[in-house]
């Protein structure tokens, strides 16, 4: 389940299984199937020099990451719910669009991250794939994307009409329905994110997150709606304080609330950057993106930043 990735070393992996798997009669074969190996990959058929691969963790039923890699100061910028095709105004999701990518550009960030709802909807044309694939390919950093409900990854969905990473250079797609991990070695960072398929309350972005062991950052993906701690929620996609607690990792790049909202648990930092265009009519306005500085010694910080509009060139009257 391995595939060479085009940034050097880097590295993708689909995880063995996953909590849905686990569930029911069906389930408990698959639990049994993965008690063989414990861990996947000797260390004499790592396919690229420190990648760890992945064991798994027969206690809590996640799979868990290994990486061999160290940290370094990176820092990632978060982007979601770009919205581009967006029916009544199209131009004011690209000009914020633009305005991102010129942010991540300005702040000579290691990577960037949109944590889904990229494209508004699965019928956008070919002028607006064009425009994504521009305005990512001024990028000279990886570019991490994956669907979120507007974009979702099903049988119609525009991700499977269109390859953005064979369009963009910088793009790495996080497709895999059960969830899949990403290492850049380069950057000493390991990205997983498990993409929506489904918009429901049945799928949690976060199950079948494996567990991660010391080395190199680890960030995740997702894209649903937060539940705060010990409430209940009948909301689709939804993702409980719980579960970021659990997760346990560096930082978690949310998706799917417009606003900008820090929904940290534990010893994991989460954020939803907020889309990156405004609904308000008021030019002065702006939509945001979060700015994530991760490092060794200071830990992982989270700075706002404001997407300013072109007002000059957005169409208003909405
Ligand atoms: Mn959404």
């Amino acid at each position: 389940m391995l595939r060479p990735s085009k940034h050097g070393r880097a590295t993708a992996f689909q995880l063995a299984g996953s909590a849905l798997a686990l569930r029911g009669p069906q389930g408990e074969r698959a639990r049994r199937s993965r008690q063989a190996p414990a861990n996947l990959f000797r260390s004499d058929d790592r396919p690229f020099p420190g990648f760890g691969g992945l064991t798994t963790n027969q206690q809590e039923g996640r799979g868990t990451l290994v990486s061999m890699l160290t940290r370094r100061p990176l820092t990632l910028l978060h982007t979601a719910d770009v919205h581009l095709g967006l029916d009544f105004d199209p131009l004011r999701a690209e000009r914020a669009f633009e305005a991102v990518i010129s942010l991540a550009i300005e702040n000579a960030v290691d990577a960037v991250i949109i944590a889904g709802d990229l494209f508004d909807h699965n019928r956008v044309t070919a002028r607006e794939v064009d425009f994504a694939a521009a305005q990512i390919n001024r990028l000279r950093v990886p570019c991490v994307v994956m669907p979120g409900n507007h974009d979702q990854y099903d049988a119609g969905s525009v991700h499977r009409r269109i390859y953005l990473a064979d369009l963009c250079g910088p793009v790495h797609m996080l497709t895999e329905p059960e969830g899949s991990a990403l290492e850049l070695s380069d950057l000493g960072v390991t990205f997983w994110g498990r993409p929506v398929v489904d918009h429901c309350p049945e799928f949690h972005p976060l199950e079948g997150a494996p567990t991660r062991e010391s080395g190199g950052w680890h960030v995740a993906l997702a894209h649903g709606f937060h539940v705060p701690r010990g409430e209940d929620s009948y909301r689709s996609s939804p993702v409980r304080a719980e579960e970021i607690e659990a997760l346990g990792w560096d930082y978690l790049a949310m998706g799917h609330v417009h606003r900008y909202w820090d929904v940290s648990a534990g010893d994991t930092v989460a954020v939803y950057p907020g889309s990156s265009f405004t609904y308000e009519a008021d030019a002065a306005a702006a939509g945001s993106a979060a700015l994530v500085t991760l490092d060794p010694t200071a830990g992982v910080s989270v700075q706002r930043l404001r997407v300013a509009r072109h007002s000059a060139t957005v169409g208003g009257g909405q």
